[in-house]
């Protein structure tokens, strides 16, 4: 846990109030209580309170009684701050004029010492903070990975003085964070996502975009055209050193992918360091973007090249984001459950030939639209979950051939019989590959359940060809 001591003196005795009891809340309450602040925690759920109580985290409504006397409000990253309306908690922070902060600006209020790596973007995040993390660690740099990845950055043990906390940091956790700017800022994509929260999109992008403010090295994706006018704000404000990365174009300065092969521009020749193509957990063009933006913070920390590329043929890749979970004869079956919209699923579909697609749960807005460019990759697809009769409809439509699975288990099965028969026919061995487009609730918890699920369904799959 992050040593809060230096943060805490700082509030000469002030108590704090910290609201959201999730993951990011009931870490902050701990590392301040054991920083030795005097702490007021509240959450809506009673249930959360509960647990709270019964770990000795002190409970008080600052709804009823207000904020006075508070140095600062610790919100959870999950609360409505500004959109679709502030949440009260929010509003009596604001009458009291106490400041609202998130774990990690406590984080770097506590002075640890340790240089912060920081990685926002739309897509990409969570693979570039734990590709980073995995390619320190193997040149043997002291790094650890935390913050919307799912690890709480207070939880964390610090590294070594020379080491790297790696942070993913969420546009919701960027608006939490007033002073807070990492060492090492990286910007990979924006496109619209969160909109109901930031209220627009040119707030959401604005929030990212504060990454970028002062010192330090910038390192921007410049593909799309959002990112690539914050490259050039950045580079205009000449306050942070910026790198572009770019799977699409030559970038000088940059770090880029052309036909295949990573290109370090970072000095004054582009040179060549190898192919991108063989690193079996970073598949497709969106994993290239993210290799680039890893391999530019890499080459700051003094990595040799040509060890970050071999590095990242060793990386294990993420839980449910294009996962291998087995090969059966040739035919390989990807967990991709973190795929919760068609965007998500384009990027995994784009990927492979000959698809045996599992799609299907509580529909996003748009459907399955948007991947019109890429049916010809999917032989079949087996539909699950509320979205199936309108995804049934649009694929009928759109002329591809379905199932109507209705469940997961059943889906597996049929996809795997399928994929099975169809072996030994034009365009090689199948891939099954659940990428279901949709939120996971209407029938699992969340998508890490519905990926375990799979995961064993596919493990319980017989060798035999059926
Ligand atoms: N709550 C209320 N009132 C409300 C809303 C929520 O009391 O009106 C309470 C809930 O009862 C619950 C708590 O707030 O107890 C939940 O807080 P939270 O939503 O901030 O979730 P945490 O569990 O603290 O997880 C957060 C991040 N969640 C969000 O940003 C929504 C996690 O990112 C992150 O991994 C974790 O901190 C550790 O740093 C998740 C996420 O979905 C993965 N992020 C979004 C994304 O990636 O798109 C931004």
């Amino acid at each position: 846990m992050i040593d809060t001591r230096r943060y805490v003196e700082s509030l000469n005795g002030k108590p704090v109030a910290v609201f959201g009891l999730g993951l990011s809340g009931f870490s902050s309450a701990r590392a301040l209580l054991a920083g030795g602040a005097a702490v007021s925690a509240w959450d809506d759920n009673e249930e959360k309170r509960a647990a709270a109580e019964k770990e000795g985290i002190p409970l008080l409504n600052f709804m009823t009684t207000g904020l006075n006397g508070f140095s600062a409000l610790v919100l959870a990253p999950g609360i409505p701050l500004h959109f679709p309306e502030p949440h009260p908690a929010v509003l009596r922070a604001r009458e009291a004029g106490v400041e609202i902060i998130g774990d990690l600006e406590i984080l770097h209020r506590s002075n640890h010492g340790v240089k912060t790596i920081g990685i926002t973007g739309t897509n990409g995040k969570s693979t570039t903070t734990a590709l980073i993390a995995h390619l320190l660690r193997e040149s043997g740099i002291d790094a650890i990975a935390a913050g919307n990845i799912g690890k709480p950055a207070l939880d964390i043990d610090l590294p070594k003085k020379d080491g790297a906390i790696v942070l993913e940091i969420s546009s919701y956790q960027m608006d939490l964070c007033p002073t807070f700017r990492p060492d090492f800022s990286v910007m990979l994509n924006v496109t619209p996502d969160h909109l109901d929260r930031h209220g627009s999109f040119e707030s959401y992008a604005a929030a990212k975009e504060r990454i970028f403010e002062g010192e330090g090295v910038g390192i921007c994706g410049v593909d799309d055209a959002a990112s690539q006018a914050m490259y050039e704000r950045a580079v205009k404000s000449a306050i942070r050193r910026m790198i572009p990365v770019s799977v699409k174009k030559e970038v000088t300065g940059g770090v880029y992918v052309k036909e295949g092969v990573l290109i370090d521009c970072l000095d004054e020749d582009a040179r060549e360091i190898g192919a991108v193509s063989d690193m079996p957990s970073l598949p497709g063009t969106h994993n290239h973007e993210n290799l680039c933006a890893a391999y530019a913070v890499c080459r700051q920390f003094g990595l040799i090249p040509q060890d970050i590329l071999n590095h990242a043929k060793t990386y294990p890749g993420l839980p449910h984001r294009q996962k291998i979970v087995r090969v059966i004869n040739g035919v390989a079956y990807i967990n991709d459950s973190k795929a919760t919209n068609a965007e998500a699923s384009s990027k995994a579909i784009a990927c492979y030939r000959n698809i045996y697609l599992i799609a299907g749960g509580r529909a996003k807005e748009g459907g399955l639209s948007g991947l019109e460019p890429l049916l010809d990759r999917i032989n079949h697809v087996f539909l699950i979950g509320e979205a199936m009769e309108d995804f049934a409809a649009w694929l009928k439509h759109n002329g591809v051939e379905h199932t109507k699975s209705h469940s997961l288990d059943v889906a597996v099965l049929e996809a795997h019989t399928k994929a099975q028969a169809d072996r030994g026919q034009p365009g090689g061995a199948g891939t099954v590959l659940l990428s279901p487009a949709c939120a996971s609730w209407d029938q699992f918890r969340n998508f890490e359940h519905r990926g375990d699920v799979f995961t064993a369904l596919v493990n319980a799959l017989s060798e035999d060809v059926l």
